[in-house]
């Protein structure tokens, strides 16, 4: 696989200092190394920088650095599209905010190549607010709303070139959920799998069958993972814990099947905050498992020691 590394270090969506460091964070658990230690081609394209600041502006007055996360979406999105032309993309977060762009570029690269784009999100938040909607003004949790097409995006996000049908968004790991986003994913056919339905049906279930539904409509797949996915006691380096995450056991499955699907296209590694991590953990565990999407298996390549 010709895996293509994009540092995207934007913090202003989540309201706190510390996913800026987040691609030196990944960088610094040795990602590009595991994956060529794989037999991949890795090229890192270094950090984007964000463009120009334009003139944005919204009726909300909680929504917090509008026009700077706005030009770091402007930037992302027209880079996303490129990148996704000769390679698998590797986003790396910086929080959430970036998958608007991330996904959105993809979404257009899709459909030049005439496919249906799937998105997995792996994480404890919906992530679907809109600009009207949010009430901590935090638009990393705004993404998903916005790639779906959700109203109240129009003038201040980039245009949006190719929403993503909601029904091929499939959500897993979600415990935290607000009222206003609640009412919204209804209505538009997300597929939202809390912690109940994992304990009730398993992980493996519940991916295998949104799997099923990407290869039959030949789809791009883009995963989208969130490091609160885990649990708070596995990877404390984010801004944003919920109790009752996802194991390791279970985050690992999830990404040893992906890689046997063959179905990812492109990948987002978000909110990572090493400023809240303790001794690299959850930059080291996102990278052992992103090792496993393209691959690892225990019993033919030795595991890292946590030193
Ligand atoms: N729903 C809450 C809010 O809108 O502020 C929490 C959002 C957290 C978003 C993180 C990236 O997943
Ligand atoms: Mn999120
Ligand atoms: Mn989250
Ligand atoms: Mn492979």
């Amino acid at each position: 696989m010709d895996c293509i590394l994009l540092g995207v270090p934007v913090e202003c969506g989540s309201g706190r200092k510390g996913c800026n460091m987040g691609p030196n964070g990944l960088r610094a658990a040795g990602l590009a190394e595991a994956l060529r230690g794989l037999g991949h081609t890795v090229r890192d394209l270094g950090d984007l920088t964000p463009a120009a600041e334009r003139a944005v502006s919204h009726p909300n007055a909680k929504l917090k650095a509008l026009s700077e996360t706005v030009s770091w979406l402007d930037a992302l999105v027209d880079k996303a599209f490129e990148i996704s032309a000769d390679g698998l993309p590797i986003f790396m977060g910086g929080d959430h905010v970036m998958a608007a762009a991330s996904v959105a570029g993809v979404a257009r690269r899709a459909q030049e190549e005439g496919r249906p784009l799937f998105v997995l999100w792996l994480d404890a938040h919906t992530d679907f607010h809109t600009l009207e909607t949010t009430d901590s003004g935090n638009l990393h949790g705004t993404p998903a709303a916005y790639f779906t097409g959700q109203p109240g995006f129009e003038g201040v996000f980039p245009p949006l070139a190719a929403p993503v049908d909601p029904k091929n968004v499939c959500m897993i790991g979600i415990r935290s959920v607000d009222p206003a986003e609640r009412a919204t994913i209804r209505g538009a056919g997300v597929t939202v799998h809390d912690m109940r339905a994992i304990d009730e049906n398993g992980i493996a279930g519940l991916l295998t069958a949104f799997l099923e539904k990407v290869e039959a409509e030949n789809g791009m797949l883009h995963v989208s993972f969130d490091v609160d996915f885990l649990d708070p006691t596995v990877a404390p380096g984010v801004g944003t814990t919920v109790p009752g995450g996802a194991t390791f056991r279970e985050a690992h499955l999830v990404m040893e099947i992906l890689h046997d699907s063959g179905l990812v296209t492109s990948l987002d590694l978000v909110e990572l905050n090493p400023f809240l991590d303790e001794r690299g953990k959850a930059a080291i565990l996102m990278t052992d498992l992103t090792a496993s999407l393209f691959g690892r298996r225990v019993m033919d390549r030795p595991t890292r020691s946590y030193g």
